[in-house]
């Protein structure tokens, strides 16, 4: 297999004597390498369905990552990619797929928190991250995907699927569209916010689920951030939102009985104050709509699941039964109804929280 030619295409400490699968990311292929001296490092493929130029991603990631190494206490709190042997952050293999490798340094992810204080470290994490890149210029970088969390944009995407129907199965999914359609205007407030000024663009991580926050042995302190390949101009709502969407659920991402799906208000609040206290650099009005952050998120990823499932799963291609996109879908909607039923609560307990936190 080309993997392990792949590892010896970097500049790695000595030989590369062992090569695992790793992770269990839905996009790239993560593996993970020791050489002879016993160094570990993570090598990916990087998805080009999803990513249609590689190179783009790298420049971005390694001018952040080489940007935040300047700005850290422990080497660890950043990611650190190695250069292949011709100096490029990035190896490009005969058949075309690009490859990059950056240092393992331990630690441990989670899917779902163990403890409030798990959540509260990666909510640190991400906080951390934001503040660190408030005076990085987000226009320098590229925009990876465009329209990534442009949820208009999603919104125009999946009428366009349910148009085409190109798999026959809009007609089962009725009660879903409607369900997304009845929301189509909450779901684009974001994003006219950001394009009439009043949210400031900011460099964003883009995919913030709690399984990108890399948690130290033992002490279970945050280390670093993960996967950065979304990283670019956006919203910190973007970010807020995606965590809250994913680590303060009572259930999996894919859950098929909705009936668990439900917004968890106490680690809601861990997450919050996390959040607001490691990232001073967010304005009022960011603060305030921190709630609107975790709805739309929320109602982006039922779209854009909705939306793949019409397709024929071209894009979460990585699934485990046929209807798994229908049912991350739906696991989503229920979220977002639980949202809106618990809505004055998640306002109130941001505004309590600023109010604790950020008072002058
Ligand atoms: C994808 O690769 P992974 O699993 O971290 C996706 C995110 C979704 C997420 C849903 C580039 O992230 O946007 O929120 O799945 N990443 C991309 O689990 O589309
Ligand atoms: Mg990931």
């Amino acid at each position: 297999m080309y993997i392990e030619k792949a590892a010896y295409a970097f500049q790695l400490d000595s030989t590369p004597v062992e090569c695992k699968a790793f992770g269990n990311g839905h996009i790239n292929n993560t593996f993970r390498i020791v050489t002879e001296s016993g160094s570990k490092y993570v090598l990916q493929r990087i998805n080009k369905y999803v990513f249609k130029n590689p190179i783009r991603v790298m420049a971005n990631t390694s001018a952040v990552t080489n940007y935040l190494r300047e700005r850290v206490e422990d080497p660890r709190m950043t990611l650190h990619f190695i250069p292949a042997k011709d100096g490029r952050y990035y190896h490009k293999g005969p058949d075309g797929e690009f490859w990059r490798m950056y240092d393992y340094v331990g630690g441990f992810t989670l899917d779902m928190p163990e403890s409030d204080e798990d959540f509260y470290q990666s909510a640190l994490a991400f906080g951390r991250f934001q503040e660190l890149l408030a005076d990085y210029p987000a226009d320098t970088l590229y925009e990876i995907i465009p329209n990534f969390h442009n949820t208009i944009d999603r919104y125009k995407q999946l009428k366009e699927s349910i148009e085409e129907d190109c798999v026959g199965r809009v007609e089962e999914v009725q009660e879903d569209i409607k369900f997304l359609l009845d929301r189509e205007k909450a779901g684009g407030l974001l994003q006219v916010m950001l394009d009439n000024g009043l949210l400031p663009l900011r460099v964003t991580h883009n995919d913030t689920k709690l399984n990108n926050v890399l948690l130290e042995n033992g002490t279970r302190k945050s280390l670093c951030v993960l996967d950065l390949d979304t990283v670019m101009p956006g919203s910190s709502l973007y970010d807020f939102g995606d965590s809250i969407r994913f680590g303060a659920a009572t259930a999996a991402e894919d859950e098929p009985d909705t009936s668990k799906m439900t917004l968890d208000l106490h680690l809601f609040e861990v997450y919050t104050r996390g959040y607001i206290e490691a990232a001073p650099a967010l304005t009022d009005l960011e603060v305030t709509l921190l709630p609107l952050g975790a709805l739309v998120m929320t109602l982006e990823l039922a779209v854009r699941f909705l939306k793949d499932y019409l397709d024929g799963d071209l894009y979460f291609s990585k699934i485990d039964y046929p209807e798994h996109n229908l049912v991350r879908a739906r696991s989503q909607m229920a979220l977002v109804a639980d949202m809106e039923k618990k809505w004055t609560q998640m306002n109130l307990i941001v505004a309590q929280v600023a109010d604790q936190l950020r008072r002058k």
